[in-house]
């Protein structure tokens, strides 16, 4: 059953890979599964037949057969125990891998959207100012303690993982602050997953879509 994906026909990334349907088409790819996207307007992720998908009026959903899915960890953790290519075969290394997603969801994604959306918001405004210092360090600290953590290995737990996937696409976000820049092994570190085949060929897919949109726009 050829899974089908949903994802902004014009992605505010700008063709990036920054949006969230990304991680979702870099796991496909990952482990060789064809998929489908169905391309969506703003207002269409408002409507009531996305929303009866996605609750929250966002992208990507992920539809086979009958099973549908929201939220991006859960759709990477389900393409992971689908088909081999993004866990280890031993239970606690995937255990592990799964706890690695996680931190990339739950540990290092919000504070790195808490510090984007304050700078765009806070741009010329006073609170900034004191806010602004505060949510920089915040990330920071974060990108310390992983940093200290992936030392010298070139993925966060042996072979790459979904954990990997997840963590990479996350820490991209970053990659117009000059964050990462001071922290060398994390830079190879998301270097070493972008050179990846199957990450290039979801690149470009979602960098095709946005182009065609542009165009057709
Ligand atoms: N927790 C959800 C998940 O992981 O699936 C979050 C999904 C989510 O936030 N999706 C975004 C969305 O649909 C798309 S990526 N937002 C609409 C809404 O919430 O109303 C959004 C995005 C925009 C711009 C950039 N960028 O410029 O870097 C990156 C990502």
């Amino acid at each position: 059953m050829t899974p089908t994906i949903t994802a902004f026909a014009l992605s505010p990334d700008r063709g990036r890979g920054l949006a969230r349907d990304m991680r979702v088409r870099w796991a496909l790819e990952e482990v060789g599964q064809p998929y489908e996207v169905r391309l969506l307007s703003f207002d269409e992720v408002k409507a009531p037949a996305h929303l009866a998908l996605q609750p929250f009026g966002q992208i990507p959903t992920y539809e086979e057969g009958d099973l549908t899915l929201f939220e991006t960890g859960a759709i990477v953790v389900h393409i992971a125990e689908r088909d081999p290519g993004l866990l280890p075969d031993d239970a606690n290394g995937r255990a592990r891998a799964i706890a690695w997603l996680f931190a990339a969801k739950s540990t290092m994604e919000p504070v790195i959207i808490d510090r984007e959306s304050a700078a765009r918001e806070g741009k010329g405004q006073a609170w900034y100012d004191e806010r602004g210092p505060v949510l920089d360090d915040r990330v920071r600290n974060r990108l310390d303690q992983l940093s200290r953590r992936l030392g010298d290995a070139d993925w966060l737990d042996g072979g790459f993982s979904a954990g990997d996937l997840m963590m990479v696409n996350v820490l991209r976000r970053l990659l117009s602050t000059g964050m990462l820049e001071t922290y060398a092994n994390l830079s190879a570190y998301v270097a070493r997953g972008e050179a990846r085949p199957a990450f290039k060929r979801a690149f470009d897919a979602q960098l095709a879509v946005f182009n065609a949109s542009r165009s057709a726009g």
